[in-house]
């Protein structure tokens, strides 16, 4: 099979490309380092199957990020029938360095002169002809997020697959010579001679924006604000759906699979209702919400806003031994905490990267929203839920800024602080809702491997053994949750929450379809319930618990393999353990003394 691969700096739209040329869901973002691993598709080109691969960005070939020990080490050992370097061409000035170090791998090249729309904005001229000759190599202008050039691009492509020049031994980086200042000074010749810059880039929207947003004393609150207007937006869109979606659930069960499943064995109808299904569409009804977080988290991924994020941040989060980049990744973890670990990548100091890494796990992903959305329904006003749901924000962010500052002085670094501000864009609508399904697969993978094995447990836990009464305490959950009853006690947490607990340590969506399953009710009835058993405190303590104690194993095994050490992984548990346990301990008996 031929092999394609895209290579080119950061934030260039290789991803976008790649998405655009496969059909796939890459995910893209305005911002660096959002791929870190390899992705490959499969296409057709030119009569040829062709493996089409995405790699992380680069910035040069001898870089020690570890996105650029991934790149090197893919070059390195695999033989490439093409390879298509994109490069942003508002930034050709500086970006070109690049495809002059990869033209000494000798490999068959295609030069794709991306964002020409932005380019052209600000007035920038490229003479493509004559640089694909002062290159000797075919040079297209295009834009991969409007796909215009893109079809002429595939034709060369297509063309220099079929002359079958490649099947080139993989490139031998080590013997480049490091000769710099040649290429420095090819760069500026071959910019001198096919590309007019006007001194003043006239890109005048972005730097009117910036004025405002990046403003001294307004920047940040500016930044508050328009996250809380976001969540505000997903919430009173989200919350009619989601309860909608219950409701039509329920309405299924009753209607279709009560009776279908009526005159099979008892504990056959228990385990399919009461357990699987119960618990997956407690889940499940958070679906909506769940896609509408994504696709505004795509929104202000892709505008470019993160990086000023990370500007406005970066003093405060330089106080806790992080920098900017390090406030982005929590941001992230919003959305989930594994792809903001991975994120990390970009950062070259080891104590940095690691000091981020452990913040990161405390950050309040999507799927601990849903327990808390969950929750709050279930014991609070409607008035007093925003309320609530803010404060577990605020709470996230202060076990990280706390973390950060109780662990810097093991995680000391000196990695200086660069990064550029790209201009603002707006998505287009086919990314958005890429972005969208892209979660929603997300979902229902995490859905069919967790969620399904953890509630039929869970069902197996609370109703065996058969000769007691189901979530009783003689059950076997009842006895396991017995057995934690020292330590969550005082913490206010019963046994049918411990149980949610224990098994929200595989994934957090689980909590919910844990209780459903525990309670054996769902949508309002279930909540109702709820209500009964416990009171504000007591949810309150468990949220808390549930937000700061380990988010799930995917995140338990990212942590381990980007740190490669197990030491970091069982610090990470332990101390967020630790806290989750001081935190909820503190709150309960706090409230309880108070008089709550
Ligand atoms: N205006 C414009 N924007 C583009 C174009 N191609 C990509 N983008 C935007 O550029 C940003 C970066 O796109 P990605 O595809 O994530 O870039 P990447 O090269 O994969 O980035 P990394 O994975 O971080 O190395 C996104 O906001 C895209 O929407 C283009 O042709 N024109
Ligand atoms: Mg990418």
């Amino acid at each position: 099979m031929k092999r394609i691969a895209l290579l080119g700096m950061p934030n260039t739209g290789k991803s976008t490309l790649f998405n655009r040329i496969s059909g796939a869901s890459a995910r893209v973002g305005n911002w660096p380092g959002i791929t870190v691993d390899l992705m490959s598709a499969k296409i057709l080109i030119g009569g040829h199957i062709a493996a089409l691969i995405d790699l992380p960005g680069i910035y040069d070939l001898h870089g020690f990020s570890e996105d650029e020990q991934v790149v090197r080490h893919f070059l390195a050992n695999n033989a490439l029938d093409l390879v298509i370097v994109l490069l942003n061409s508002a930034q050709i000035d500086r970006q070109l360095s690049l495809v002059l170090q990869l033209k000494k791998l000798n490999i068959p090249m295609l030069l794709a002169l991306n964002m020409a729309d932005e380019a052209k904005q600000s007035g920038i001229t490229i003479d493509a002809d004559n640089l694909a000759q002062a290159l000797q190599m075919p040079v297209l202008q295009m834009s991969a997020k409007y796909g215009d050039g893109l079809p002429k691009a595939l034709q060369v492509a297509a063309s220099i697959i079929q002359q079958n020049i490649a099947a080139s031994q993989p490139a031998v980086i080590s013997q480049l010579l490091q000769a710099d200042h040649q290429i420095e000074q090819e760069m500026a010749r071959l910019i001198d001679q096919h590309v007019q810059i006007p001194t003043t880039l006239a890109n005048s929207t972005t730097d009117k924006i910036d004025k405002l947003l990046l403003h001294k004393w307004l920047g940040l609150p500016l930044f508050f604000l328009a996250m809380f207007v976001l969540f505000q937006f997903i919430f009173t869109i989200g919350k009619p759906l989601q309860d909608g979606l219950a409701w039509l659930l329920q309405l299924l069960r009753s209607s279709a699979l009560e009776p279908l499943l009526a005159s099979s064995p008892h504990w056959l109808s228990g385990l399919m209702l009461d357990g699987v299904y119960n618990g997956v569409a407690t889940v499940a009804a958070f679906v909506p919400i769940i896609v509408l977080f994504f696709l505004v988290m795509s929104m202000v991924e892709d505008s470019g806003y993160l990086s000023r994020a990370a500007f406005l941040m970066d003093t405060l989060m330089a106080k806790m031994g992080l920098d900017g980049r390090g406030f982005v990744m929590m941001l992230m973890g919003f959305g989930c905490n594994v792809p903001a670990l991975m994120g990390t990548r970009i950062m070259r100091s080891r104590p940095m990267r690691l000091l981020t890494m452990l913040v990161i796990p405390l950050s309040l992903c999507s799927a601990r929203l849903q327990v808390f959305i969950f929750m709050i329904t279930a014991l609070f006003t409607a008035q007093q839920a925003p309320l609530v749901l803010f404060a577990l924000y605020v709470m996230s962010f202060l076990t990280m800024f706390l973390t950060a500052v109780l662990f810097q002085g093991q995680y000391k670094n000196a990695e200086p602080f660069i990064l550029e501000l790209p201009p603002y864009r707006f998505p287009t609508l086919r990314q958005i809702v890429l972005r969208g399904w892209l979660e929603v697969k997300h979902f229902l993978v995490r859905a069919s491997k967790f969620i399904v094995i953890g509630v039929i447990m869970v069902w197996a836990l609370t109703n065996f053994p058969s000769n007691v009464a189901p979530a009783s305490i003689g059950t076997f959950a009842g006895q396991i949750g017995a057995l934690f009853a020292p330590i969550l006690d005082p913490l206010g947490i019963n046994n049918q929450l411990a149980i949610a607990l224990i098994f929200g340590f595989v994934a957090k969506e689980i909590v919910i379809g844990a209780l459903a399953v525990i309670y054996g009710l769902q949508g309002d009835a279930l909540m109702a319930q709820m209500a009964t058993q416990i009171d504000w405190v007591q949810a309150m303590s468990f949220m808390l618990f549930a937000l700061i104690y380990t988010p799930c194993l995917s995140t338990i095994a990212t942590l381990k393999s980007e740190s490669k050490s197990s030491a970091f992984m069982w610090l990470s548990i332990a101390w967020s353990l630790g806290l989750a346990w001081l935190v909820s301990f503190v709150f309960y008996q706090g409230a309880r003394w108070l008089g709550f």
